[in-house]
């Protein structure tokens, strides 16, 4: 039996129509980082975002991402964070990637908007780029990230 890697993300109700999504992406593996923002954008538009409610600032790398969420998080319906992490020789992956995350989480806790969590950790460069569908049959992960801020952010806007 296979199994479905992929949830059917998007509810039917959730509509991207008058949200106002900021990306926040870190400039390493801007090869890779760009083809991921740019079919994110892409999707927020045929979700129902306007261009003008998508706000975009660059960070230098992963690292960077919770701070900036912090302190730009709280005017936004939804923040989508996107970096690439390709492991090295050294400890630098490990220790990024598991902060990373554990901030982001904490931050969509805290600030109480939905941050969608678009970091990639990689074990290789290849791994990378079949995530952003830059090889041939892999569908690139930017498609995912911005269902699932339209959709958590509808959620949010439904309660208040
Ligand atoms: C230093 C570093 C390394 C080695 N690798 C990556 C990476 O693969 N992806 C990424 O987004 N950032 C990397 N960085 C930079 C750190 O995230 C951070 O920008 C610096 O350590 C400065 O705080």
């Amino acid at each position: 039996m296979q199994v479905k890697s992929k949830c059917n993300v998007i509810s039917k109700l959730a509509t991207g129509t008058g949200l106002k999504v900021l990306i926040v992406h870190a400039r390493w593996n801007s090869t890779v980082v760009d083809s991921l923002v740019n079919r994110t954008i892409e999707r927020l538009v045929e979700l129902g975002v306007r261009n003008a409610d998508i706000s975009l600032k660059s960070v230098p790398g992963s690292f960077e991402l919770p701070y900036a969420v912090s302190q730009l998080a709280s005017q936004y319906d939804a923040v989508i964070a996107i970096g690439v992490l390709i492991r090295g020789d050294t400890m630098h992956f490990e220790l990024i990637a598991e902060a990373v995350c554990r901030q982001l989480l904490q931050q969509q806790m805290q600030i109480e908007r939905p941050i969608i969590f678009g970091v990639l950790a990689c074990n290789t460069e290849d791994q990378a780029l079949e995530r952003a569908g830059l090889i041939q049959g892999h569908r690139n992960l930017g498609e995912d990230w911005a269902e699932a801020a339209v959709e958590m952010a509808s959620l949010d806007v439904l309660k208040r």
